[in-house]
This record gives structure tokens, sequence and C-alpha cells, in this order.
């Protein structure tokens, strides 16, 4: 029996749901009636312009379609509507790797994605529809492009600045994109480092599509400029007008579309809708952040990523919230980085990943102690699972043991948090995600769609649509029906598939257990072996390669893969091996994707149909005995021979 943490009261004043009987009534209220109930919040949270007329829409399932008839404009939701009330409210507070500081109100912020909007529509003809890749440091700018393109109705792709040309280049291509909104680069770890060089391989080949690149200045290093085809930003913004009639989009029209990896083939072009994806986006941030007028909220993720557009920008913006923007590493000037934040911005909600949390408890376990952290009230986690010895030094050294701890477990394709503890309602138990949010019907199914037992490991599904739900795939919605909606089904109808395993236990507390599919999830990131693989592949002497998970103290998982060369030479040419493969996979995908360990194998563990047996690799290379029935396989003795491979190099 795990230890149950209650919440503190006294830290909270008025929370929007107090008590585990408010939450149960709750979603008491959206089992008698789901569509009433969400019309309801649709209705008192988002700012309509034209009101909606259906609430949800099942006849062409799984492509639900939410609050037809309804117009909106997100930037509006975000900004345009807070002015009333708050124009003088900090919006965003940006703190450089290097110290700089800046405020944006929600009245600056307003002008300034006016103008930036204004920009983009004057000077490249950026209209509804239209796509805008943003390849971005994490800077103001950032933010604004991304709410610039939603006042116009054009929808935005942010790519993740640690991606490489050619992982830039394949998004850019699939998105089809018109403008690139890029910055000259940025600082890390009080060093400058590039991001417009990646842009300009990036565009050398196949990018037809992009007829314009629009650079912010940051840093203020030398780049290469191609002229008629790049603009200056900061020099071109100062001439418009802080002046711009939003564009009204119907509640479906695309936000945006956010490229993450799935078990096959190349990362999917995940498309979120306007309507659906702000109201939740909203209501997380007050339900599980308690997001209150005078808080500060921190959240360190970066916007290339979903957790950065839910709950950096869309979600604290649409709740007319203070959220800070973080362009450094924690780490950096010391461990303490993120602790004098705290003191300084006087920080009430801190959100991060797990595996900042282990490095931090790793690289400065007294560190919290030096800052006054009094100001916290909500701690979040997101990513992967939380291991009990990280989420107790998170509550007790950094939360001094008064803190509420939100697991929130969601994803790219859920728009925001699926299941996870309410602050002052839910007792908590430590590596647990709790239970869903009211209106999220989560179950724990087999693959035939029967309930597993409680107890038991199963596929979490979430059984009913809900508003911030994935649409479909960008240009592939073949693609979106068979990878989300498989064989589980629930009174006859295909449930959603989220690719991970749970198991619930006698009081109803869901954990999270990783995911089920070749998906690795690396510091939180999600990585699909096919990817890897086919990096990997593309060096000369790999005749085979598979790529798994492997235990890693700090990233919860890293990459391994196992090599079968064409052409063995020895240990020599192995090490060369190594890093000409690594040298691949960065420039293919990027830094976060190189592998933290290979073997060279004489073969792989394949079926007779000459399937490879990821299951048995896994096992082996986390040392566990070998369950799996190697009968089958083509070479049963292979097993034994990369067992004896893999003690050796330990
Ligand atoms: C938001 C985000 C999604 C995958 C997801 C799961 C894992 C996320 C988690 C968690 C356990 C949590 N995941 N939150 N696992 N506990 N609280 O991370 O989106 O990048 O799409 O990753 O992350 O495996 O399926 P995304």
């Amino acid at each position: 029996m795990s230890e149950i943490y209650y919440p503190k009261k006294e830290m909270f004043t008025d929370p929007l749901i107090k008590n585990m009987c408010e939450y149960n009534d709750l979603v008491e209220e959206f089992e008698k009636d789901y569509e009433g109930t969400w019309g309801k919040y649709a209705q008192e949270k988002i700012d309509w312009f034209k009101p909606f007329d259906r609430v949800l829409n099942e006849d062409d399932a799984p492509f639900y379609k939410w609050f037809e008839g309804g117009e909106l404009n997100v930037a509006y939701q975000c900004v345009g509507r807070h002015l009333k009330t708050k124009k003088n409210k900090a919006a965003i507070i940006f703190e450089g790797d290097n110290g700089d500081q800046r405020t944006l109100t929600y009245r600056e912020l307003y002008y300034e994605v006016n103008r930036t909007a204004n920009l983009f529509r004057n000077k490249f003809n950026i209209k509804k529809g239209d796509r805008v890749v943003l390849y971005m440091p994490m800077i103001p700018e950032a933010a604004i492009s991304m709410l610039a393109c939603a006042k116009l109705g054009a929808i935005h792709s942010v790519v993740f600045g640690g991606f490489s040309a050619e992982a830039l280049r394949d998004r850019i291509i699939d998105a089809e994109a018109k403008l690139v909104v890029t910055a000259d680069g940025a600082f890390r770890k009080g060093k400058p480092y590039m991001l417009k060089p990646v842009v300009d391989e990036a565009l050398e080949e196949g990018c037809d599509c992009v007829e314009a690149v629009c650079v912010v200045e940051r840093n203020g290093e030398d780049i290469h400029w191609e002229a008629g085809r790049d603009y200056a930003y900061n020099e071109l913004v100062e001439n418009e007008s802080v002046q711009c009639e939003p564009e009204m989009v119907d509640s479906e029209h695309p936000l945006f579309l956010l490229y993450t990896s799935g078990s096959t083939g190349k990362p999917k072009g995940v498309q979120h809708s306007s309507a659906g994806y702000i109201l939740w986006a909203q209501m997380t941030m007050e339900w599980v952040f308690d997001i209150k007028d005078n808080d500060t909220y921190w959240c360190t993720a970066d916007v290339g990523w979903i957790t950065g557009h839910t709950y950096i920008v869309y979600g604290p913006l649409a709740a007319g919230a203070t959220t800070v923007m973080f362009e450094g590493v924690p780490t950096f000037p010391d461990a303490g980085r993120c602790w004098k934040m705290v003191e300084e911005y006087q920080i009430n909600q801190f959100y991060t990943a797990p595996t900042a949390i282990r490095l931090l408890h790793k690289m400065g376990v007294d560190e919290p102690a030096k800052y006054d952290l009094s100001s916290l009230r909500i701690l979040g986690t997101v990513g992967e699972p939380i291991d009990p010895a990280a989420w107790k030094w998170y509550y007790e050294a950094v939360g001094n043991s008064n803190c509420s701890i939100v697991d929130t477990y969601w994803q790219t394709e859920t728009g925001g948090h699926m299941i996870s503890p309410l602050p002052a309602a839910t007792p908590i138990k430590p590596g647990c995600a709790t239970f869903p949010l009211p209106g999220i019907v989560a179950e724990i199914m087999e693959e035939d769609g029967t309930p597993t037992p409680v107890g038991e490991k199963g596929f979490m599904c979430i059984t009913k649509p809900w508003p911030s739900m994935i649409r479909t795939i960008w240009n592939d919605p073949e693609r979106f029906v068979k990878s989300y909606f498989g064989d589980c089904k629930k009174d006859g109808k295909a449930v959603y598939f989220t690719g991970d395993g749970a198991m619930m236990d006698e009081d109803g507390y869901i954990t999270i257990t990783g995911r089920t599919d070749d998906v690795i999830n690396v510091s939180g990131h999600r990585m699909g072996t096919a990817e890897v693989e086919a990096a990997v592949k593309k060096h000369d002497n790999v005749a085979a390669v598979a790529v798994v998970g492997k235990p890693h103290e700090i990233k919860g998982e890293g990459i391994f893969a196992y090599i079968v060369l064409k052409d063995d030479e020895g240990v020599a040419d192995e090490l060369e091996t190594m890093k000409e493969i690594n040298t691949i996979i960065k420039s293919e995908i990027g830094a976060i994707a190189l592998c933290d360990d290979m073997a060279f194998v004489p073969d792989l563990p394949k079926t007779r149909s000459g399937k490879i047996m990821r299951r048995i690799l896994r096992s082996l290379v986390k040392g566990e005995a070998i369950t799996q029935d190697t009968s089958t396989l083509e070479d049963p003795s292979i097993v034994g021979i990369i067992e004896d491979i893999l003690k050796k190099e330990c």
C-alpha cells in the first residue's frame, strides 16, 4: 500500500473543485448529460462571435465535430478579450538564458500580436488556412507568432528547435508551409547557438511551397541572408499598425499542427481544432493549476512540444494568467537556477518533467533550501511516469511538504490533461496520475475492449470523444483512424487508443505504466523506433537494426540500438561505426535521438515470417529473464548469443 498525501487545505483559497464530493458531483453531471454539460462550459468559457448550435456531431466518427455553427477567434480568446479587465496585467514574463528580462502586459502583447499578424498578412500574404512553420527559440516572439497565426486563422506548426534540417524539411513539406518564422539563434548556457542556418539547409531542397522566411533577431550573430526570401522581423514589424481585425473561424477550423512520433513511419501531423482545444486548455488550467488572478505560473517546457503549446501559451493566456517563458536550461549557471527564479518571480505553480526533477535532484540536492520557495502552491509533472524517489524530493525539498503535486497524464493527441489530481481535492499516491478529469471517460481495457481487472495491466483508452481531441492526421485521415481507433471497442464503437499501459488499484487510482508500442520516451519526448532505425540504416555498413528503450537514470529511457553489420572488422571498426551512426542520427533527426549505447550482434531475433521480436530485445537490454516463447523464432539460439554479447559489454 502506498502512502497517501492529502492536500493542505490552507494552501488554497476558493479552488474551483474543493473536495472529492465536488469532483464526484461533476463527474456525475457529465455522466447524466454529457453533451449538455460540455455545452454549458463552452458557452460559459468561450467568447463566441457566433454561438454554436450543436455540441457534438458523431455522424462521421471518429472524425468528431464539436460546437458546430460557432465562430470564434483564439487570439481574441487568449488576449483581446482580456483588455477589458487586465490590460496592465503581465501576460508573459520572459527570462533569457543570459539573464535578460522582459515583461509584456496583456495590452503590449495585444499590440505585438496585432503588428505581427498585420506583417504576416500584408507582407507575406498569409490568409486563413495557410500553414506557417515556426522554428523558434524560447522567446516571446514564439508565442506572439503563434497568436498572430491564430488571429488570421492561419495554421501554425511549431518545430522544436532541437530538430535537424532534415527533420524540419520533412515537416515543412508535409505541412506545405508558405512561411517559415525563425530567429538568428538564441542563447544556451551563456553561449549563442544558431537556428537560421538550419532553416537555410532545410530549404535547400524540395521546399518550393515556402515563399518567405521571417527572421527574428535574438543573438545578433551573423547569418546568411537570401535576398527576396529572407525578411528581418524586427525592422518590418515596427511599421505595422497595432490594430488588426481578427479573422473569425469555425469551431472546427484547425488551430495548429504538431508533428509527433508514432510507432511506425514518419512523424504525424496531429491536427487540433480551435474551439474544443482552447476550451479544454483553459478549463484544465483553471482546474488543475487552480489559477488565480495574482498568480505567476511557470511551465519549463519548450514551445516546440505540446506542453509548451497548451500550458505555456494557450491555456495560461486563455485563462488570463501570467505565464513565465524561460529560454535557458535548468542547470545553468548552476542547479539552483529554477529555484532562484521561483523566488524572484514568486512563482505559485511550477510545472516540469520528471527528467528535469531527477537531474536537479542529482545535481543539487540541497539547492532548493537556499531559496525562499514559499510562494509555491502547486507542483506539476508531465511527460513520463515519475519514480517515487524523484516524487519525494520534489514534494519535500521543493514543495516543503505543503504543495500538491499534480502528475498530469496526457498526450500531444489529447490536447490537454486527461488524468490528473485536482490540487485542492485529490488525496495523492506518489507516482499515480490518480483519476480522470471530469468530462474525460478513461478506461483500462484489454485489446478486445473487455475491461481489465483491477490490479492488472491493460491499455489506457478514452472511450468517449472529448473537445480537445486530435481531429485527424494532416494529409492522412486513414492513418488517423488506423493509429488511434483500432480493435478496442465499446458498445460497438472504436474507442481512442492511447498506446499507453495502465493499471487501476482497488481504490480506483490509475497508474500509467508507459508505452505499449514502439515509441521510446526519452526525457519525456517521444521518439519512434522506426524513425531512428531509418536513420541508422542510412549507414553503408548497417545490414539490420532494431532500436529499443533502455532504462536511464536521468532520461527515464535512453535509446539502445542492436546493430547487424554487413562487414564486421572488429572492435576498432565498431567504435568508429558507432560514432558515424550517431552523426547520421543527429543530421537526420537531431541530438535528442542519439543512441546512448549500441550492441553489434550477428543477427536479430526474428519470427519465421521475418518480424523482429522487439519484446525479446527489450527484455534482454534490461537484463530480464526471457519469458517469451522463443521456439517460434527462425533461429532460437540467437537469444543466448545476444545475451552473452551484452554481458561481455557490461
Ligand atoms: C504531454 C506529453 C505523450 C506520452 C504518453 C505517455 C507519456 C505523459 C505522463 C506520461 C506517465 C504522466 N506521459 N504524461 N506517462 N505519466 N504524467 O508528454 O505529450 O509528448 O505526446 O507524450 O508521454 O507515454 O503517451 P507527448
